[in-house]
């Protein structure tokens, strides 16, 4: 397994906001992408990781709600969708290893229904609630070049990316 940088605003903004392809076989190639980004959102450390945070416009997320305490429970997501998503809606303060050091608001759908292929290419469908559904909504809007900051008003955005922009000029 490989640890991979990842891309961040500052300098990948046009990479990051690619869509992303599907997939067309679970092969042990994407096995070996996803293990490698499972590895990378551990030592960030993260609770997800979509595939193009890696420079992968490929349809592929994995994550670890588990946070560290108990057993680590990843999982893996190839090609999700939401087939539905609940109207009722729930604030949640959001963080992103693609806008380091930012938190910020964001309301999404308390539940949805998600359809995807697992680990193994298995067809698998379920619903998602609590921080499952709001981590998952996060992770298939970077498939679609999406970023939370997106999400909030052009001010604070402008402000994350020049934060951002800032923090990494101090680091080189
Ligand atoms: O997509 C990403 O960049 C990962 C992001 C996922 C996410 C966090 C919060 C709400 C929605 C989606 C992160 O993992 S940010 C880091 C983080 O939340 C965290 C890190 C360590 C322990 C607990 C949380
Ligand atoms: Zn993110």
């Amino acid at each position: 397994m490989t640890l991979r940088p990842i891309l961040t605003v500052d300098g990948d903004l046009a990479t990051l906001k690619r869509k992303s392809a599907p997939v067309a076989e679970v092969n042990d190639g994407l096995r070996a992408l996803m293990d490698d980004m499972l590895e990378t959102m551990y030592a960030a450390p993260g609770i997800g990781l979509a595939a193009i945070q890696v420079g992968v416009p490929k349809r592929v997320i994995v994550m670890d709600l588990a946070r560290g305490e108990g057993p680590p429970q990843p999982r893996h997501f190839v090609n999700p969708e939401i087939l539905w998503a609940s109207e009722e809606t729930v604030p949640y303060e959001e963080g992103c290893l693609s806008v380091p050091e930012i938190f910020d608001e964001v309301e999404r759908a308390t539940k949805v229904l998600l359809r995807y292929l697992d680990y193994y290419g298995e067809a698998v469908e379920e619903e998602a609630d609590g921080l499952y559904a709001v981590c998952i909504q996060h992770e298939i809007d970077h498939l679609d070049g999406i970023l939370f900051i997106d999400h909030l008003s052009r001010l604070k955005r402008d402000r994350a990316v020049s934060k951002v922009k800032k923090a990494a000029r101090v680091v080189a």
